[in-house]
Order: structure tokens, then sequence, then C-alpha cells
């Protein structure tokens, strides 16, 4: 039976280096003679030409130029992932009727009928992620649907700074669980490996342009961190999960580098089994 190749995300806190050391696994793994496919969430630019109407309203909310509510702004990073489907999937198959207007009707749709597009959009995420790993390659993901729960299930938790409150507006809608968190991610393909970047809010603050998005705050990143832990546990305790593998990102470069190149070296010859679901 031909081996698929293994995927691999990369998460982890603010400043942490996750698309430095992406950059260079990349690289390195391509030197070892594999073919690799990366992606990067949030995605605001996809192929090579051009933003995805998602994108564009999730860059807007970073940069504190909009506000949204947070189960909404939830929902728009879980629709950037399934919108990398649609969108590749139109250039794979240089389709001219995929516009963006064609991609936000899609989205309408899936706001309103979720359960019947997930099945759409996870044949069409076949021809992304899962194409590339039946293909042999390995997929090296910067930040993915962990990162979507921990950012928003942090922003619902109490501030360390003021316990007695919440970032959630008194009054509004409930708070967001780690439950609720992960439902619109639930069948996206699970990574076999997660290499998460771990460093302190306080190492971060030192590192070059901390401090200009909405959640750079050492408060907000404390919140993420144990969030963060949390899920970290979740994983290991579920074999269907992959590996949760923390890595100390504090250190020096080179060194985070040798520890995470480590554990992508021994998955270059592929895997047998089938590719996991997330939340399975
Ligand atoms: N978000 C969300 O809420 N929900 C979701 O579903 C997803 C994301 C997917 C934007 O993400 C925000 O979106 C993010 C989470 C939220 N918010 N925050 N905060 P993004 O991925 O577009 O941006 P980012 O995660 O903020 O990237 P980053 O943190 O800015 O950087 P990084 O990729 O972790 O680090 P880097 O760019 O590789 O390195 C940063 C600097 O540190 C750079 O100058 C490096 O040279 C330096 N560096 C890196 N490693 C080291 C070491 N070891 N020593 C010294 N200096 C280092």
């Amino acid at each position: 039976m031909t081996r698929r190749g293994a995927f691999v995300v990369v998460e982890g806190l603010d400043r942490s280096g996750k698309t430095t050391q992406t950059g260079i696994l990349r690289q390195r793994i391509q030197e070892a003679g594999k073919e690799v496919f990366c992606v990067k969430f949030p995605v605001a630019e996809v192929a090579v030409d051009r933003s995805t109407p998602i994108g564009k309203m999730i860059d807007a909310y970073l940069r504190s130029q909009s506000d949204l509510d947070d189960h909404v702004v939830h929902l728009l990073f879980s629709a950037n992932r399934w919108e990398l489907a649609l969108v590749l999937y139109s250039r794979i198959n240089h389709t001219s009727d995929f516009d963006d207007r064609t991609i936000s009707d899609c989205f309408i749709a899936w706001f309103n009928l979720q359960h019947a597009l997930i099945h759409v959009t996870t044949r069409l995420i076949s021809s992304t992620i899962i194409s590339s790993l039946e293909q042999g390659k390995i997929v090296l993901c910067d930040r993915y649907a962990f990162s979507g729960i921990a950012f928003s299930v942090a922003k619902s938790l109490p501030s360390q700074s003021s316990p007695s409150t919440t970032s959630q507006t008194p009054g509004k809608l409930p708070p967001i669980s780690l439950h609720w968190a992960r439902a619109p991610d639930a069948a996206l393909p699970s990574p076999d490996l997660t290499l998460f970047l771990d460093v302190s809010p306080e190492i971060a603050l030192t590192r070059g342009g901390y401090g200009e998005e909405r959640y750079e705050k050492a408060d907000m990143q404390k919140r993420v961190r144990s969030v963060f832990q949390e899920i970290g546990g979740e994983v290991t305790a579920d074999a269907g999960q992959g590996k949760w593998i923390v890595v100390d990102a504090g250190k020096e470069m080179s060194a985070v580098t040798e520890e995470m190149w480590g554990h992508v070296q021994t998955l270059l010859d592929g895997i047998n089994g089938s590719i996991g679901r997330l939340w399975d």
C-alpha cells in the first residue's frame, strides 16, 4: 500500500516564530527531496493574486478597523479554512465560474445550511490538503483550527488583570466554550503532528512588531496560552488527533529549528493509514 504524506501543523503564541520556522522546515523538507504543500491561516491571499472576501474581513477586524461579535469572528476564521478549499479548487481546475461573488454566496449558504454545505466543502477540501497528502506530499500548515479555538475561548475567559470581567460585553451573547468553538472545524483533516511553539508573553514582547494588532496584549496572550495548554492535553489524550509536541520557542532560533526538524524528519517517509478528521 502506498504511504500518504504527513500533515504537520505549527501552532503557537504570537511572535513564537511560527512563520520563520515554517519557512525553514519547508526548505529542509525540499532539500530532503520531498514535496511540500504550505498553507498559512488566516489566509488573506490565496494562490498568487487575490484576497479572499473572508480574509479581508478578518484583516480589518485584527487591525481594529471593524468591530464584530466574538462568535461571528470565530466563525469567520473557520470559514477562512473552508474557503481555502473553495478557492484552491477553482484554481486547480482552472474554472472561471468561481469568482468572489460565488465564493461569498457559498458562505452565506454555509452560515444558513451548515450541515449540507459541510458535506460539499469536505469533498472540496480533498482537492487541497487531502489530495496533497494522498500524493505523498508533506502538508505544512502555519496555524490551524487550534488557534481558532484558543483565541476565541481566551476572549471569553476572565481577564487576569481584572478577574471579575471578561472581554465579552455584559448582556450580549454567552461566552464561547471549548465545545462551541470546536464545532465549525469538525471533519477538517486532523494533523499527524502539531508542533506547539511556546513562548512567554514577556519574551514575545521583545520580538519585532509585537503590539500592533488586537490580540497582541500580554493579558490576552496569557489566556491564549492557558487554552492552548488545555487543547494540547485533549489532543494528547485522543490517539485519533495525532501527536502534540510542546517546543520551547524562547530558545535560540537554530535550537528551535533542530528540535522541530527532529520531529518532522521522522515523518518524511510518509504514513501508513488513513487521514484523521478533527474531533472524530
Ligand atoms: N487567529 C484567530 O483568532 N483564529 C484563528 O482561527 C486563526 C488565527 C487561524 C493573526 O495571525 C491572528 O489571528 C493571531 C491569531 C488569530 N493573533 N494574534 N495574536 P497571524 O498568523 O497572521 O499572525 P501571527 O500569528 O500574529 O504571526 P506572528 O505571531 O506575528 O508571528 P510568528 O509567525 O509566530 O513569528 P515570526 O513572524 O516567525 O517571528 C516574529 C519575530 O520574532 C521575527 O522578528 C523573528 O525574527 C523573531 N524570532 C522568531 N523566533 C525567534 C527566536 N527563537 N529568537 C529570537 N527571535 C525570534
